[in-house]
């Protein structure tokens, strides 16, 4: 089935957020945010703001009716900075204007005198200072110490990955309307609407039951929206609390690049331990978690770091530490795969360092050690592997000795071309690890007509949950999709909801939805089979028709619904479905916190011209753990779109603050993300269908994240070619492969005397 909003998306009308048809009387907000990453606030000036044209109100934190404070996980981040700024692009003030253009010149009214203080960007150095936002955390399995000590091999790394930017098309924002009696309608451009609630009801100090958070669908979240929708959100409704008024705001891309968090950069060192054999006994890592200035998800996300350190492979002595440094960047944040690639790519670094000093081939490596059922991760959960599988198919499938001996040819008769080819398993695990957020809600109600609408916690944001959605309702009843509407995302409707992430969306309102209609079902069928004078158990709903032990009737759907209303019987169901069977104890750092995890196994080629350090990627071929897809068409969606968003970045997307907390690549002139330029060449995506697990919904296996793990093989496929260019080269692991680190990697000796000449920086 087609994802249904491919109609509207195509035809330019599906709304989003700044869609929305603006109610009489809306004010339009901008901000004026801290143009120092750290300083003391000496004084605020909004006098010549307050005069300018249009302006109703300049709001700043002591405007504030509520608490200045929307920090997550940990109440660390106030709204609007006070006495202190602690990034560049922090909120200090907020215009309110008749006009958009009137808003934004004002901004440039106000003025604001900061006492610079000492700038940290790096989470080492802040770590060495002290600034940690949780002390540190660490998981082990086995002993380390013995394991390395009968170690045959043992080498030592530094593995560097860095931030990335959302870009998702649709920038922030939110839509704030008055309604009786004190109560805001809040539109947000959010995964969350229950945080959203949450931090509009701390900052206005409105009872959560006063706020109605709506969500029609995203042009993209990626996790940029899964915490940082909220301050949008929390500063429009604090402006219509105070004004009494609409508020809007909807960022300029600027404005959201300067002001928002992006994914976590880490910097981390390893030591890794083999036998004789090549297995892996023993891998110690520590991760340097680049938090930025306030906690956000960071907790959250180097949580999975360390759930993800080892990647798909099992090591039975492991001890991984994890720091949360806090620095002077936007708070960073939820970012697909949550701090799993982070964790990933150092353990591939780790296998890659060992290729290297033992000159054979990482994937001799990857394979001997790739999970098998059975085996124990270092948080205790014990698998279920398709890893073998996934790996085994793609090796055939693709021919890759074939693959290989294809590259070497080329390689031999090319001079200035080389191609490098890399493998990349992965295992991502699915659940929350905060086990209390594993649980959702379903709200559907059949008409009398026999239509259907269901209302569900997850946010549609071009994933195509809500088609999957409608395929449960569809499935359950047997009734066409055209007789079902997936209502918005609405906390009047759907209320303490998870925000739309950890790939769970599908799974757990998936889950719910089912509950729910089924429920409704056996109702409509308690109810048919009086009539048709059989058990309800002989009663089956097919093609929208009734079967009585396997006849079809002359009972449709339409027919049965109506006379299930006339009995006055329920036609509506609010499902709930918490996850079975998960649990952690951080005490122990033990449990079982994934429901499932997901495999999978990718084969990327690259091209590098020599003499200009670009690349292409030939081609990118895997096999993919999807369970029994419940979707086909939108699961190989997610695959290429989370690949090419895994490999910019590791190539080419690069985010660079500079030593003052600035963000220089602060557009899209000088921040690069993949086009369809550099969309691999040929990318083909193999379905390993299995059955095993019945944790998610129809058999099915969450789909969104994963995928953009498989781009970290692009990393290494570039840095085989500069290798099979130069074989001296040694290519530091540290990314994005930009072109021109490739460059670089390409000539070392001729870098190194440039830069012993200072000609080269
Ligand atoms: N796909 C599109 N098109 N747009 C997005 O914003 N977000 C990803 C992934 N795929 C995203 C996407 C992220 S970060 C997550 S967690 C999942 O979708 C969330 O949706 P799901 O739980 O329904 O898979
Ligand atoms: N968000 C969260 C997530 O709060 N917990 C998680 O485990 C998670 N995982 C992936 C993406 N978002
Ligand atoms: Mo996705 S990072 O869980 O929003």
């Amino acid at each position: 089935m087609r994802n249904i909003d491919s109609y509207t998306h195509t035809r330019g009308e599906s709304i989003y957020l700044d869609d929305i048809p603006v109610v009489a009387g809306t004010l339009y907000a901008a901000c004026f945010d801290s143009p120092v990453a750290h300083g003391k606030v000496l004084s605020i000036d909004t006098s010549e703001a307050d005069k300018s044209a249009g302006v109703v109100k300049v709001l700043t934190h002591k405007d504030i009716t509520g608490e200045n404070q929307i920090g997550g996980i940990i109440p660390d981040e106030p709204l609007f900075a006070d006495h202190h700024v602690h990034f560049c692009g922090m909120p200090i003030a907020l215009v309110l204007a008749e006009t958009d253009e009137q808003a934004r010149a004002a901004v440039h009214k106000i003025k604001v005198e900061i006492e610079p203080l000492p700038v940290i960007t790096d989470p080492r150095e802040a770590m060495q200072k002290g600034e940690l936002i949780i002390p540190p955390r660490i998981f082990k399995i086995g002993d380390i110490d013995t394991a390395f000590k009968n170690c045959d091999y043992v080498f030592e790394g530094k593995a560097d990955t860095n931030g990335q930017e959302h870009l998702y098309i649709e920038t922030q924002g939110a839509y704030t309307v008055p309604q009786e009696n004190g109560v805001i309608k809040v539109y947000s451009s959010t995964q969350g609407p229950t945080a959203v609630q949450r931090a509009v009801s701390k900052v206005t100090g409105l009872p959560m039951h006063q706020l109605e958070i709506d969500v029609t669908r995203l042009g993209g979240g990626f996790g940029g929206k899964e915490d940082q929708a909220n301050t949008w959100a929390a500063l429009c409704a604090l402006g219509t609390h105070i004004t009494k008024r609409p508020v809007k705001y909807s960022l300029h891309r600027m404005e959201d690049m300067r002001m928002t968090g992006k994914r976590h950069p880490y910097s981390s060192d390893f030591k890794i331990g083999l036998n004789k054999d090549l297995k892996i006994v023993a891998y110690e890592a520590t991760f340097y978690q680049n938090a930025g200035a306030a906690a956000d998800l960071s907790p959250a996300v180097m949580e999975r770091t360390l759930f993800h350190c080892t990647n798909s492979y099992f090591i039975p002595n492991v001890t991984a530490t994890a720091y949360c440094c806090r620095t002077h960047l936007p708070p960073n944040t939820a970012f697909r795969g949550f701090g799993g690639p982070q964790g990933m790519f150092v353990i591939e670094a780790a296998i890659a360092k060992v290729a290297d000093e033992l000159g054979v081939d990482a994937t001799v490596i990857q394979q001997k050690n790739l999970l098998q059922t059975g085996d124990e991760l270092p948080y205790g959960q014990k698998v279920v592997s398709e890893a073998n599988e996934c790996w085994d198919k793609t090796m055939a499938q693709f021919d890759f000795e074939a693959a290989k001996k294809a590259v070497a040819d080329f390689n031999a008769k090319n001079k200035l071309q080389k191609k490098g080819i890399a493998v990349m398993p992965i295992c991502f695990g699915i659940s929350f690890t905060n086990t209390l957020m594993n649980q959702a809600r379903s709200l559907v109600h059949v008409y009398t007509d026999g239509s259907v609408v269901v209302s569900t916690a997850a946010i549609e944001m071009g994933q195509g949950v809500n088609t999957k959605i409608l395929q449960v309702v569809a499935q359950v009843f047997s009734i066409a999709p055209e007789k079902i509407r997936v209502n918005s995302t609405n906390t009047y409707r759907i209320a303490n909801t998870s925000p739309t992430a950890a790939s769970a969306a599908a799974d757990l309102n998936g889950k719910a939805t089912l509950i729910a209609c089924t429920a409704i079902l056996e109702r409509i069928k308690a109810v048919a089979a009086v009539e048709l004078n059989v058990d309800a158990s002989a009663i089956e709903l097919k093609d929208e028709f009734v079967f009585a032990n396997g006849k079809k009737t002359d009972w449709d759907w339409k027919k049965i619904v109506l006379h299930t209303y006339n009995k006055r019987v329920s036609l509506s169901e609010h499902g709930h479905y918490s996850t079975p069977d998960i649990h952690f104890d951080k005490s122990k750092e033990k449990g079982h916190p994934f429901a499932y995890h997901v495999y999978g196994t990718a084969v990327i080629t690259a091209t590098v011209d020599c003499l200009r350090g670009t690349y292409e990627f030939d081609s990118v071929k895997l096999v993919h753990d999807f369970g029994t897809s419940m979707n086909q068409i939108i699961d190989r969606g997610q695959i290429e779109g989370g690949l090419v968003q895994g490999i910019g970045w590791m190539t080419m997307e690069e985010v660079v603050y500079d030593k003052n907390g600035k963000l220089r690549s602060n557009a899209l002139s000088t921040y690069k993300v993949p086009d369809i330029y550099s969309v691999p060449k040929e990318i083909d995506v193999q379905f390993l269908q299995t059955q095993k697990d019945n944790l998610a919904i129809f058999r099915s296996k969450a789909v969104g994240e994963p995928p953009l793990m498989y781009g970290i093989g692009a990393f290494f496929a570039l840095r085989n070619a500069i290798k099979n260019f130069n074989a001296s080269a040694n290519p530091a692991f540290d990314a994005p492969m930009t072109p021109e680190k490739v460059l670089m990697s390409l000539y070392p000796q001729k870098v190194k005397i440039l830069m012993d000449k200072k000609q080269l920086v």
